[in-house]
């Protein structure tokens, strides 16, 4: 397959977005064979092609931090929360999280598969090619890992990607209300290893606040993971600073995700581990948050920043990718360019993978085809899609 006529933002390179007008792409068993200016293109890949009429291509979007996998929704607590209770009110009372325990328990397998796969095809519509899922709506052993395998069937029934990450420590449940460290142990360890002895697990995640875990509580649970081989990553700093991008840092994690309340020291623990920062804006819009994360100490001491939609039901019912772009440059002051870099090339890196995320030779032909004339589009308007065609692995 040959695209012609194009502006291809490879986001590889030293140019703004990577950007190559006048460009070709050459697609070749599912890889990128070559990308260039047209006039460059080698003879022996000189082929009709098919003529982009000068529209711009990205690598296909990927969303590296949801939790598209529930029951139920939270649309009462929504109410609740305009009426005037905060988030942690709302969790204290036995709403939260907990709630949405009580309805993914309940709920079957397909019935949470088939919900789910309307978020997912929201996230396609919009030429998303990768998604990571989470647990931690199951809390218990059980459905931790009917959520997970829910999580992976999702790549069976559609082209998308599918990287799953175990979050048994995302809250305490009802019945182990008041003893975290015996939730852990007795029940998140336990899950913990029976999802990776079933392969349902790329990654480790937990919710740092204090509202869920202290640092101490999730020691356990990384070193679990760091014995089992799984790369950690932890929801950090999203109402509070309780050490948890340090702790992140020092378990050489994937990503310190939230990190609204992370400092400058933070900042530099994560350069030094190599963490992606991972910023949802989505969350932070719906809890009328006020704090925004220190994104200049981010770009100072170059620590990566992604961008995701944390859709879940609670703190962020979105399931758009674009919007959390757009959020990102209104909200946190991203620049367009450092959005679609927090869709594309920094958000493969927050998953751990190197075969997606940038058009360049050998790595994977997703790519998403636009209706624009500029890559800043993609972050500048709110609620509309410019997807023209999606790519992936070199197939429509
Ligand atoms: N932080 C979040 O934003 C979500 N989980 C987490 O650890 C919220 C999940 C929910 O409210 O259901
Ligand atoms: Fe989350």
């Amino acid at each position: 397959m040959l695209l012609r006529n194009a502006s291809v933002a490879t986001m590889a390179g030293d140019a703004p977005y990577g950007l190559i007008e006048g460009a070709a792409v050459s697609i070749d068993v599912g890889k990128v064979r070559w990308v260039g200016a047209e006039c460059d293109l080698p003879p022996a890949l000189a082929e009709a092609g098919e003529d982009m009429e000068g529209r711009l291509i990205t690598p296909a979007l990927i969303d590296c931090h949801t939790h598209v996998v529930f029951g139920g929704d939270r649309a009462g607590e929504f109410e609740m929360r305009l009426e005037g209770a905060s988030y942690e009110e709302v969790a204290r009372a036995g709403g939260g999280i907990v709630s949405t325990v009580r309805a993914t328990r309940a709920a079957s397998e397909d019935a949470l598969l088939t919900d789910a796969l309307r978020r997912v095809d929201a996230l396609i519509a919009e030429g998303v090619s990768v998604i990571e899922v989470k647990s931690g709506y199951g809390l218990d052993i059980e459905t931790e890992l009917k959520m997970l395998r829910v999580a992976r069937r999702i790549a069976t029934v559609r082209d998308i990607w599918v990287r799953t990450t175990f979050l048994g420590a995302h809250a305490v449940p009802e019945e182990y209300k008041g003893r975290n460290a015996a939730y852990i142990a007795e029940v998140c360890l336990p899950a913990l290893e029976a999802a990776a002895k079933a392969g349902l697990a790329d990654a480790v995640d937990a919710f740092c606040e204090g509202i869920a875990f202290s640092v101490e509580e999730i020691a356990p649970v990384f070193d679990r993971a760091r014995k089992l081989g799984l790369p950690v990553k932890l929801h950090a700093e999203q109402l509070s600073n309780i050490g948890g991008t340090r702790m992140a840092a020092e378990y050489g994690a994937l990503s310190a995700d939230h990190v609204e309340y992370a400092d400058a020291g933070d900042a530099a623990a994560l350069a030094k581990s190599g963490s992606v920062a991972v910023l949802l804006p989505g969350a932070f819009y719906t809890l009328h948050e006020t704090q925004v994360p220190p994104v200049a100490a981010f770009r100072e001491h170059g620590v990566p920043m992604a961008l995701a939609t944390d859709c879940n039901p609670g703190s962020s019912p979105m399931t758009s990718l674009l919007l959390a772009m757009n959020m990102g440059c209104t909200l946190f002051r991203l620049t367009p360019e450092e959005a679609l870099a927090g869709v594309t090339r920094n958000a493969a890196k927050a998953l751990g993978l190197d075969d997606c995320g940038v058009i360049a030779p050998g790595k994977r032909a997703d790519l998403a085809i636009w209706d624009a004339e500029r890559p800043a589009e993609l972050a500048y308007r709110i609620g509309f899609t410019p997807l023209h065609r999606r790519i992936f692995g070199g197939v429509e």
